[in-house]
C-alpha cells in the first residue's frame, strides 16, 4: 500500500515540475522581449587616431564587440560614440576590443604589436589629447 501511494506522490511531484517548467520557460521568453528594448547603453569616452582610415579601423573594432549596434569616432574630438547592448558586452569590452586594434583608449592602452602595423599616416601620436570638448580630462597633466 505505502508502494502505491510514494507512487503517486512521484507521479503527482513530476507532473508538477513539468508544469512549473513550462511556466518557466514562458516567463523568460517575456523578459528577454522587455530587456531588449531598455537595455540599449549610450557611451562616448576618447580614442586617438589621426584620420579617416584610423576611423574605419576604430569603428570595426567597436562594431567587433557583439552586443555593439553603432560606433561612431570623431576624428577632430577624438572620440568615439558607442551604443551597445549591456545584456551582452560591457564598457570595458569595448575598451578592450579598440585597444587590441593599436588605438589608445581613455582606459586601455593599443597594443604595441597593432600599433606597428597600423600605415604610417595612422601611427598616432601617444601624448594626442583625447575626448576633447568632451567632459574635463585636465587631470591627467
Ligand atoms: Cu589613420
Amino acid at each position: 500500500m505505502k508502494k502505491v501511494i510514494l507512487s503517486v506522490v512521484a507521479i503527482a511531484a513530476l507532473g508538477l515540475t513539468s508544469c512549473k517548467n513550462e511556466t518557466k520557460k514562458v516567463e523568460d521568453t517575456t523578459k528577454t522581449e522587455v530587456s531588449k528594448e531598455i537595455a540599449m547603453t549610450d557611451l562616448s569616452f576618447g580614442v586617438r587616431g589621426n584620420c579617416g582610415m584610423c576611423k574605419s579601423t576604430i569603428e570595426k573594432a567597436a562594431n567587433s564587440v557583439e552586443g555593439v549596434v553603432s560606433a561612431n569616432w570623431d576624428v577632430d574630438k577624438k572620440k568615439i560614440d558607442v551604443s551597445f547592448d549591456d545584456t551582452k558586452t560591457d564598457a570595458m569590452a569595448i575598451h578592450k576590443a579598440i585597444a587590441a586594434s593599436g588605438y589608445d583608449t581613455e582606459k586601455v592602452i593599443g597594443s604595441e604589436e597593432a600599433y606597428k602595423d597600423l600605415p604610417g599616416c595612422c601611427q598616432y601620436d601617444h601624448e594626442m589629447m583625447m575626448n576633447q570638448s568632451g567632459e574635463m580630462k585636465s587631470d591627467t597633466h
